[in-house]
Formats: C-alpha cells, structure tokens, sequence
C-alpha cells in the first residue's frame, strides 16, 4: 500500500492483464442487480436462464466482498434491474423478443407479469428487491435501472461523480448481461473497473462466464480489469482491522465526546460507542456558553430537554451501529427561513411570521438521515442583505472578532458552524448569502446549482434565483449534505431535472490530478482591500501547485450578469414574494434599511418592457458563461474569486448600509443569474491591523476564495475546492 499525497491509501492487487491499482477514497464497490428475482427460485432468471446454481453460489463470496469493502469505509453502490409499475419505462422489444420466439416454451411470463415472487421486475414487488444477505445498509446508493446496463437512463453516473468516485470494484449477476454491459458503459465514461471473478455469476456459466471475463481484460484491458477474490480480501482485511471502525459490541465504559463536530468525525464517533446523549450535553453547555458571546445567534433554540429527548429517540430507533444513516446524532441549525413544522417561520420579519404545518422538503431529509435538529437561525431580514446587519433580532458578529460583521443573509448560520456549535446548517443563497458569511466565519459555504435542492417549504426572496445553500465545517461535509439532500422535486417548479449531460471522469494519468481554472481580470481585483488582494494572489499560486493551470476568461458576461441582479429589474422580484401593498402596511415595523431598499426599487417604477430586456440579457449571458465552462475548446472548469472584496466592520455598515453591502456581493451576484454553482472554502487568515492599517488593532479574520462552477458541474467544482482545502490542512 502507498499513500496519496492527501494521506489516503492507494491500493493495488493482482489482476489482468496487469495489477489493478485503486485510490480508496476514490473507489465504489458495484453490486450489481443481485435481486430476488434474479437469484430465486420462481424469479424472472429462472425464466431467462434456467440454471440458478451458479449465481445463488455467488452470493457467499459476495457477500465476502461486500463486508470486506464496508469494513474499510468503501462507498458502496447497488442496482436493481426493474420498471415502473405501469411499465412505461420499458422498451416494447424488451417485453416481446424472447416470448415471440418460434417454439418459445420458456419465456411463459414476461415482464410486469405476475409470477410467485410478485410482478415480475417491477420496482416494489418482493421479488424485484435485493437478497437478504446482501440488504443494502443506510448510507449506501440504491439505483434503480431499466435496462441492463446501469447507466442508462439513471442517476449512476451523477451520484458517482458527487462522490469523486473513478475506480470501480464490479460484482453481480450476470456476467454475459448486466455486469458486462455495465462494465463497458462505466469504461466509455472513463471509469476503471475491475471485476471480481468469484463475485459475479450467470445462467449459462460453463459457456460465457470464462469468456465473458476475457473480454473485459482481453486487448492489455480493452475494458478493464478482472481480478480474483482472495488478493482483494488479503489487501481489504487488514486495513479493515486496523481502522477498527466498527467493533461487534459496545464498549464497556462508552467514549467521550473529542469535540470535533465534522461529519466525518461523528460518524467514527458513533460508530465507536458515542452516544448522541453525550454529545448533547457538552454541545448544550457550548451553545449557552456562547449567548453570552453572541446573544443574536439564534431565532429560536430548542430547549435542552427536547435536543435530549430526539438524541434518545435516535438511539432506539438505530441500535445497530453498524447500520446508521449518514447523518445519525449529526447536530444542525435552519436559516429562519425555511419551515420546521410547529415553528414559526419568521424570515427575521415578524410581520411575515407563520406556523407551518409541514417542514420543508430539505429540513425532512436531514432528518430522515438521523440528523438533530438544534434551533432557527437569525438572518438579514427578508433573507436580503450580505450584512447581517439587518436583522431586529440583533446583530451578529464574526466568530473571529466581536467588532467585525458575520455577513448576512445567511448570518446566524455561518456563525453557529463557526462557533462550533453545530455541524451543518442548511441556509440559503440569492445574491451570495450563503457564501459571504461562510467566509467571514471561516467555514465552508456551498451553493449548489440551483434546482437540485428542493426550496419547498423555504420562504423566498426572489424566487427565480433562490437556492438553498450549505453551511459546514470542510468541503467532504458540505457534500455530504448535498449528497442526502439533492433529487429532483416535481412540486418545486425550479426543480432541475434528473438526469443530466455529464462530462467523463478523468480517473488516471496526469489528467487525473491537474484541472483549468480562470480568475476575474486585474481590473475586476482592484476593488479589493491590499489584504484581500494579497491573499487571493497566494491562493492561484496554491491552485497552480496543486495541478491547476490558469487559463484566459472572458469576464465580461460574469461582470453584466452580476450587475442584473441589483442595477436591473430583478430586485422587483423580491417584492412579487410579498402581498399587494404589504410594504405599505408594514413599513413601520420593518427593518429600516429594507424599507430604504424597498423603496428605491418601488421608486425605479420599472416596466415590463425592461423586465423583458432582462430576462433577454440574462439568457444571453447564461449561454456566454456556457461556453466559459464548455467541456470542448478551450473550456475551464472553475473560475477562483474572492469570496468577499473585504471584510467590513459593524460600525462601517451601520455607517453606509446599502453601498457597503453592494461592494461585498462583488464576486457573489453572478452566482444564481447565470444558473452557477459556488464553493467558498477558508483559505488563511491576516490580522485586523494589515486590514485596517491601524498597528494598534488586535485579532485576525478569515481570508476566503470561493470556486464558481458551471451549470451541474458541481461535483468537479467540489472536488477541486476539496483538494485546495486538503493542500492548506496538510501543510499548515
Ligand atoms: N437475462 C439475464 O441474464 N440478465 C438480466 O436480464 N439482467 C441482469 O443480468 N441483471
């Protein structure tokens, strides 16, 4: 075994045609269509092929490689070959061929009919889900296919991407079908494959299976790899033993909590004995502690008695700690925002304020995921601002220094994650609010592209160019939410779709490690603060040493874009969130700098002939920044800015409050116009003197970059901030 430069293991084993070498944290094992149906008696393999023997002998040995691959932590993903129950997604050829054959006395029932173990291959059915030594554990994918190769017409390719998977372990039945045909789709997208001889069977072995593997490795690996059992076994095991990970039973005296609240750490946590009991009660003290640090934190706070009382139920509900969800005991914070049923959503706008019946979709699937929910979060008011000056209840400030502000809108959940109060936080981003105050806290702000997290349930600002956003402590965290959190919404009509164009991976070879990326012209730069400037330059330098090559970008469609959001018409959208005449009506309660905005927009008297100008601009510049990201010519794959121009005081906002928030959105506004997605990931910091240029201040403040990517290149744009962060943790 050798280590990668980030430390992981690079792992290799015997195969043909040559030793099949694999970066662990960049390999998923495939298990592949090893359902009832296929491997049961009275199934639809029966019907195919007759012969079970062979593939029900495979399940041992896959079951083998199963346990040997989650012992060492492996992404896993299954499949299921199957359809709709009204079979709509079914070719007709794939329903008549075999039956129509002349003398057919085997394929007496087809598929969607009803055979012993239900409808034949249709997705719910007993028959059509996965053997029970081989039931997929939570956390694991699940992917449902209609043909039978898995990557056609599912979300395969995308969710092994959003991994950073490129190396795949293939297991699964059939060897002539399914996991041949998968083999060859995963190989044309640039995977490496390697499949395992003993872990893989068909209905006709003594004739194809031999042949079917030489295929693969035939030509020096025409399609890949195939390797034997055992050597995997020899080289998974004893890392497996030495991680330890996950120990049969409890520990007599349970651990401690070690005060680290990064997923990746809970998740070793729990699986080694932590109870989310434990972790409540020095989590709780840490947040009262910190009222007294910062009293406008939170909206509202679950009491200590009901985060308990959840963290127990948890503990019933997941005895097994071998099989916890992802997000099992993993502590988070709402933006007051989005809907907790029960609570009142108030968008730090009291008059706004309503008691939701159902939570919003992405608040539900963190849950679902065994997440705690700690409390509400305060924001600029109406979710409008970079600030987090706007708010009437209160002011936060930075986690770095109590004069410096915490960014806004997404202000208090920047600072619950800063203040390590919390994991994760689920906020939202329009014009970069859930970007600007990760920086300003120092931790990690993500917004995907938009309309792959469901807003339902989410109070808009500007609904056409709303996203939710993720607040986490590193960018693997941050994926991880968006990982559970994703998948198309049919009731969220900005919804993206399922399934999009992806480009290949790039799994080995220099291609594998190096990465285009552009940064904003000179001129663009000027209107950062020395300090900022200066630390931007360190961080291309950094992207440079990492395997990134600078490459010429056209600005102009990132500057025009960025400037629609506010000198256009789209500020008007925000008030076609609100009722008729509501600011009218509630212009004495609001937050005075919102009413001063609101104002000047209604004052603008904008029309819609300029509202259609706009849309049109917009439109034109989304396609120009298409093409900056064109996976052809001479396409880049991320643009690196500065997350913020600079990092003002409190006092300086409260001094000038809508020029000062404009200047802080310099090189976030573009992100939602031109339909982007955006990492801000911590990159250094410099002290308040450098800043201010007075030798007499004390502290230091976070210096941030963000990596802007194109429309669902989000998985390549993470993993480029991934490895920028990984560069800064391991040399500091
Ligand atoms: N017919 C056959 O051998 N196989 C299938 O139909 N599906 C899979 O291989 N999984």
């Amino acid at each position: 075994m050798t280590l990668l430069k980030d430390g992981s293991p690079m792992l290799s084993m015997d195969a043909k045609p040559y030793a099949f070498a694999f970066p662990l944290k960049h390999t998923a094992l495939l298990v592949i269509d090893m359902q009832r149906d296929f491997l049961l008696s009275k199934g639809f393999g029966e019907i195919q092929g007759g012969n079970l023997k062979d593939v029900q002998a495979s399940i041992a040995p896959t079951k083998k490689l199963l346990e040997a691959c989650r012992s060492v932590g492996m992404t896993v993903f299954h499949t299921r070959e199957g359809h709709v129950p009204d079979l709509s997604d079914c070719p007709s050829s794939k329903l008549v061929r075999q039956a129509a054959a002349p003398n057919n006395t085997q394929h007496k029932l087809t598929i969607g009919e009803r055979g012993e173990l239900g409808r034949l291959l249709v997705r719910g059915e007993y028959g059509h889900d996965i053997v029970d030594e081989l039931k997929p554990l939570p956390g694991e994918v699940v992917i449902d296919k209609p043909g039978k190769g898995s990557f056609w017409n599912t979300t395969i390719l995308h969710k092994l991407k959003a991994r950073a998977i490129t190396h795949l372990i293939v297991s699964g039945v059939t060897t002539e079908c399914c996991f041949a045909t998968s083999i060859r789709e995963a190989n044309d997208r640039g995977f490496e494959c390697c499949g395992i001889e003993e872990a893989t069977s068909g209905y006709n072995d003594a004739n194809f299976k031999c042949a079917s593997l030489d295929m693969i490795h035939w030509s020096q690996g025409l399609f890949g790899f195939i390797a034997s059992l055992q050597p995997l076994l020899d080289i998974l095991t004893p890392l497996g033993n030495s991680r330890c990970l996950i120990q049969s039973t409890p520990p007599q005296t349970p651990p401690d909590f070690d005060g680290d609240l990064s997923i990746t750490n809970l998740q070793k946590a729990y699986k080694n004995g932590l109870s989310p009991v434990t972790l409540v009660e020095s989590l709780y003290n840490r947040i009262e502690a910190y009222q007294k640090v910062d009293p406008a934190v939170w909206i509202h706070l679950e009491s200590r008695e009901n985060i308990l009382e959840a963290a127990k139920a948890l503990t019933t509900k997941y005895s097994d700690r071998t099989a916890l969800p992802p997000l099992f005991g993993v502590p988070f914070s709402v933006k007051d925002s989005i809907d907790v049923a029960g609570l009142p959503t108030t968008t730090a706008c009291p008059p706004m304020a309503h008691i939701p019946s159902v939570s919003a979709v992405v608040y539900d699937k963190v849950l679902a995921e065994g997440a705690l929910f700690i409390g509400k979060t305060n924001l600029d008011q109406l979710a409008t601002g970079l600030t987090g000056c706007r708010s009437p209840y209160g002011t936060p400030h930075s986690v770095f220094h109590k004069d410096y502000i915490s960014g806004g809108s997404s202000s208090g959940n920047a600072v619950s994650v800063g203040a390590n109060l919390v994991s994760f936080s689920l906020a939202t981003d329009t014009a970069g609010s859930g970007r600007v105050p990760a920086g300003f806290n120092g931790v990690v702000g993500y917004k995907p592209t938009r309309g792959l997290i469901s807003f339902r349930g989410v109070t808009p600002a500007c609904l056409s160019l709303d996203c939710i956003a993720i607040t986490a402590k590193n960018v693997s965290d941050a994926r991880t939410v968006w990982q559970l959190t994703e998948g198309y919404d049919e009731e969220d009509s900005y919804a993206k779709s399922q399934i999009a164009f992806e480009r290949h991976v790039n799994s080995i070879g220099p291609q594998a490690t190096s990465f285009k990326f552009s940064i904003p012209p000179s001129e663009a730069l000027d209107i950062c603060s020395h300090v900022h400037r200066r630390l931007f330059n360190e961080a291309v330098k950094r992207l440079q040493s990492i395997g990134g090559k600078l490459t010429p970008v056209d600005w102009s469609p990132f500057k025009k874009g960025g400037e629609l959001l506010y000198d256009g018409t789209f500020v008007s959208e925000r008030l076609a969130s609100l009722p008729d005449n509501w600011l009218e009506k509630n212009r004495r309660v609001l937050h005075p700098v919102i009413v001063e905005l609101m104002d000047k927009v209604v004052a603008r008297q904008s029309t819609a002939v300029q509202a259609y100008r706009d849309l049109q601009a917009k439109a034109l510049y989304t396609r120009q920044a298409e093409k900056v990201f064109a996976p052809v010519d001479a396409g880049t794959d991320i643009i690196l800015v500065p997350t913020a121009p600079t990092h003002w005081t409190i006092e300086e906002v409260l001094a000038d409050p809508i020029r000062k928030n404009s200047i802080l959105g310099e090189f976030t506004h573009c992100g939602n116009v031109l339909d982007l997605c955006g990492v801000a990931v911590p990159a250094g910091s410099y002290s308040c003197a450098e800043l201010s240029g007075n030798k007499k201040d004390e502290g230091t403040l976070p210096f941030s970059v963000t990596f802007l990517g194109g429309s669902r290149m989000d998985s390549t744009t993470l993993e480029i901030a991934r490895r920028f962060e990984d560069s800064i943790t391991s040399r500091t």
